[in-house]
């Protein structure tokens, strides 16, 4: 009896002591997996183009043009949280070069304008808005600057470090810092009125502007330039292809996730013929799962209007979106459901670990077995018209293609997914016509190693 006692002790600490997967580098650092985590934040285009109703303006516009009559941006802060967004963009200067701070470093600000008598700051307002709405606060800085008179000078570079300097030091925590990709061309620059071209790489010192963001916000994410902790996904129109790695290409060697960024209207900032062009809920939905659906996060854009407000018709729909996207994905199906898989990596990484709402549990397959068969029993048929899949991308992103089969009374069948279903990440949601179920399984077809799912779910 005490020697039966005895192995099954054994069996069972042995059992428990299985050695994780080695990772497959890349791997996410920290922040970047808690900014993958967020998901959805909006990005907000305001200044001095709303008041000219311009996309990219000159830079010749008189600051004082700026006078948002009922700026409000705890309206701002309160629309974007009733719409699932975690945190808020601002475009604090644009290729304008018109600063919504008053900073230092040029006279082209909000001191100059208007509104609240030269007194206002909305940088600082939208960062206070957010502490208090719990959102999380990030500062997009165009460093293309149409207005500046020594732009494509050396003086201009230290103008545009002082705006990161007092951007980063002032108004943090920052989550996330974009630096704009368009760069140079025709512009006002003080009167000159010509074409300036630069080579960004060279001209703006990333590596300074990197330094100087992170030395106060040490787990920002930073946008552009050649120093990015995040990627452009290469599109302003609201999608990433599904087969999109972390890692930019199956082989590539950095962590770099992929941010879609989109207008919820056809222009980044506002423009009254544009009212009856806001997305419609079905587009919204439509974009978020093909980003977060695809592996990336949706920094979805709110231009504010002339009296410094969200636009109802925008806040309406985003709340739509919201309530949609909240009401098709929170029946999961398969979490009362029977789980079984052909291979385990020992118990500590079993099958059930994908259905026991713990981001920190992972099915794993041995080391000898780069591919897997999930497989998931209702004791009642279920319809399902959407499986979302996450890797434990911790130890690094792998599958590289899966399939999905059902079973209906006793019959099987391959279930048709509107998009092809390759890689995987940190999140992948497929959708599919609804279909009738009793079993639902998932074939991994092909990973860079030993599978590390960690969560599975489906509606
Ligand atoms: C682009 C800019 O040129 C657009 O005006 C907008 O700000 C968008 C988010 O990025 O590169």
């Amino acid at each position: 009896m005490k020697r039966i006692i005895l192995s099954a002790i054994i069996a069972l600490t042995l059992a428990s002591c299985t050695k994780a997967p080695s990772p497959i580098y890349p791997v996410p650092t920290d922040a970047q997996l808690e900014w993958q985590e967020l998901e959805t934040y909006a990005f907000i285009h305001f200044g001095l183009n709303t008041f000219n109703d311009l996309e990219w303006g000159y830079g010749d516009t008189p600051a004082t043009t700026f006078n948002p009559t009922d700026l409000d941006c705890d309206q701002w802060a309160a629309t974007l949280k009733n719409a699932g967004m975690k945190g808020v963009i601002l475009t604090a200067k644009h290729h304008d070069g018109f600063c919504l701070w008053p900073t230092k470093s040029t006279d082209y600000n909000i001191s100059k304008s208007p509104y609240k008598n030269g007194e206002g700051d909305v940088v600082k307002e939208l960062s206070e808005a957010c502490k208090i709405y719990g959102l999380k606060f990030g500062i997009y800085c165009s460093p293309w600057d149409r207005h500046n008179s020594f732009y494509a000078f050396p003086e201009y570079v230290e103008t545009y470090h002082q705006q990161i300097q007092e951007l980063t030091n002032n108004y943090g925590p920052l989550f996330e810092f974009w630096f704009d990709g368009a760069n140079g061309g025709d512009g006002y620059y003080g009167g000159a009125c010509e074409t300036r071209q630069i080579d960004h790489n060279k001209y703006y010192d990333y590596q300074r502007a990197k330094d100087t963001v992170l030395a106060h916000n040490p787990t920002a994410m930073i946008f552009g330039g050649p120093f990015q902790a995040v990627r452009w996904i290469g599109n302003e129109k609201g999608y990433s292809e599904p087969t999109n790695w972390c890692n930019e290409t199956e082989n590539g060697t950095e962590w770099v996730p992929a941010e879609v960024d989109v207008s919820i209207r056809p222009g980044w900032f506002y423009h009254e013929n544009e009212d009856d062009k806001v997305k419609t809920v079905n587009e919204l939905c439509d974009i978020y799962y093909n980003s977060v659906g695809h592996n990336s996060n949706l920094l979805l854009n709110f231009p504010v209007a002339l009296n410094g407000k969200i636009h109802p018709i925008d806040s309406i729909r985003a709340i739509e979106f919201y309530n949609t996207i909240t009401n098709e994905l929170s029946n999961n199906k398969l979490y009362d459901a029977k789980v079984k898989a052909d291979n385990e990596r020992g118990r500590r990484f079993s099958a059930s670990k994908v259905n026991d709402n713990n981001s920190e549990t992972y099915w794993a397959t041995d080391d000898d077995y780069p591919y897997g068969t999930i497989s998931f029993s209702f004791e009642k048929a279920v319809t399902l018209s959407k499986v979302m899949i996450q890797e434990y991308v911790k130890l690094g992103q792998r599958v590289k293609s899966f399939y999905l089969e059902g079973c209906k009374d006793g019959k099987w069948f391959r279930i048709n997914t509107f998009d092809e279903t390759t890689t995987v990440g940190y999140k992948r949601i497929v959708r599919f016509n609804p279909v009738e179920l009793d079993k639902l399984v998932i074939n991994f077809e092909e990973s860079r190693g030993p599978l590390c799912i960690s969560n599975i779910e489906a509606y």
